[in-house]
Order: C-alpha cells, then structure tokens, then sequence
C-alpha cells in the first residue's frame, strides 16, 4: 500500500526514534513482523473493473461523484485520465475552498465529493493508482457517448495529498478550551501474531464488558485532540457523534476545514477541534479495522 503521498512530508524525530526502537527490540527478540491482512479482489459499487455497466457521459457534462472507502483496512487512491477532480465536500462538509487535484486519496471511511467536467472523450479506466490492486478489479469504466473500444489508463504524474489545499485560505482556527494530548504506539506482533495498538500506552480491550470513559468532555467546550503517532502506519482517526475541525497537519496550521475522519501520517502529528456539542459516550478511534479491533480505541463521556 502508498505510503508517501501524504504531503506535508514533515516527520516527528522523537515519534520516528520511539517507533523504530520498539519494532527493532521486537525483532531482536525473535518477534516477526505483525500480520496485515491482503486481498484477492476489488470492486466499485459491488463490481470488478471490466463487469457490470460503465459510467455513461457526454461532453461538456458536470459530474458529480459522492465517493466512500468502504474498504475496512485499504487506503484508496482515484484518478480518471486526462480529467482532474474538484473537491466540494470532504466526509459530507463542503470545503472552503473547492480546489483542482488530478488524484484522489480516501483513508477507510473517508468521503469525498468532486465534480469532473467531462472534457476529454474516449473510454477511460476511473481507478486506482495501484496497479496490482486495478488489474484485480479497482476501477470502473467511464464511457463518453459515441466512443468505443478498450478502456484506457494512463497512469498521472505523482501528486501529494494535502487536506489543507481545501482550507481556508489564511483563517486561524479559534483556541481551544482545553487540549487532549494522544500518543499512538504500536507493539509489534504483540497479540497472537497482529499488531496491538495503544492510546497513551493503553489498548481498548475487544470484550463485551463495559469499560469507563478515558476522557472527560463537558458540554460547549470546545476540545483540541493532539494526536501523535509513533507508528509508521498511516492512521484515518475517527470521532464517532462529531465533526472534528483540522486545526494543524504535520506541524503546518491550518483552518476551515471540518471532517470526521483524517488521515494521520507515519511518525506524524496533526490536530483537531470539536465543540462537545452531543453528550452521550463518543467512541474514539483508528478506521483500520485491524488497529481497531487490536487495542486502537478510546471512550469519551460527558461530565
Ligand atoms: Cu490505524
């Protein structure tokens, strides 16, 4: 899976030392690296690339494309050759600032609204930049009237991914009431085999007993939750029952912006603000469905 298309590129040095000294203590132990989980075929709206219909368009269409990472554990990328994308709304917001990108990435859960002005006729693979995981179904075909024949890609010249190109424009974000510190860790092949992960050095236990809240909200205040991830994992975090503003990504601030799922980058740090505006408990954590089913998990409640 791409794991350097996140730009800012900008990385922790402590994040990175604490990371790379667990993993190497494990290894030296006789520890193997921890399982992930791989997959045979991809789909888009239940079919494999090259089944079911293709998207019909004309030129000189707008379309619009409300787009979901359904996967539970893949990062996904998108492109339709020769046309660009222009994000409206990001998990269901719109953005401040409807920006041109060529490429499209979701972390699991991510949704993404973009409209293609249909300007370049032929038969087009929409899909994924990964070639293995396209030739094994990750696309559809998007087909302009009056053209035939085999769809085509091309693959797009390398772009980073920057939430912050949607931002607005030289906003600051208010301060927070208060600042909720996390460190993300990860114990390599510490739990039969899969990675465990932990919050502050605590793995949510996945049994069916109820266990106190760990962070204590009050309602109308508005929260900032300091993320750290001393992994080399990229991280899409989720805040169940709120929108969440990006206040800063990899050390760059940043405004206007609301979403309910972010990518976090490996040794990275980012940023985000809620105003506690929902009592009730609010679970917390990674959409990787293996990080969440090991450890990568945490309950707010309000006091
Ligand atoms: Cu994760």
């Amino acid at each position: 899976m791409a794991m350097d298309f996140l730009s800012p590129p900008t990385r922790v040095k402590s994040l990175e030392q604490a990371g790379e000294s667990a993993m190497k203590a494990s290894l030296a132990k006789g520890m193997p690296h921890g399982y992930e989980v791989g997959y045979g075929s991809f789909t888009i709206n239940g079919r494999m690339l090259g089944h079911g219909e293709p998207i019909r368009v004309k030129q000189g269409e707008r379309v619009l494309f409300h787009i979901l990472n359904g996967s539970a554990t893949e990062i996904r990328s998108l492109a339709l050759p020769g046309h660009s994308f222009q994000v409206v709304a990001l998990d269901g917001n719109p953005v401040p600032n409807p920006a041109q990108v060529p490429v499209l990435w979701l972390g699991t859960a991510e949704r993404i609204s973009a409209i293609v002005e249909m300007n370049h006729p032929g038969v087009w693979v929409m899909g994924d930049l990964a070639d293995d995981d396209r030739r094994h179904g990750m696309g559809s075909v998007v087909e302009y009237a009056g053209r035939g024949g085999r769809p085509k890609w091309i693959a797009p010249a390398p772009f980073h991914w920057d939430y912050t190109r949607f931002a607005k424009v030289g906003a600051t974000a208010p301060s927070p009431d208060e600042t909720i510190e996390m460190i993300f860790a990860k114990d390599n092949a510490a739990e039969e085999g899969f990675n465990r992960w932990t919050i502050n050095g605590v793995a949510f236990p996945m049994s069916d007993e109820m266990i106190p809240a760990s962070f204590h909200l009050k309602e109308g205040k508005r929260y900032r939750i300091r993320m750290r991830n001393a992994s080399d994992d990229i991280h899409p975090i989720h805040l169940h029952r709120h929108s969440f503003e990006l206040t800063s990504l990899a050390g760059k601030p940043t405004a206007g912006l609301l979403k309910d799922v972010v990518m976090l980058g490996g040794y990275q740090e980012a940023e985000v603000d809620f105003i506690a505006d929902n009592p009730g408990l609010t679970l917390f954590h990674c959409h990787q469905q293996l990080h969440m089913d090991y450890g990568f998990m945490t309950l707010f409640d309000y006091v």
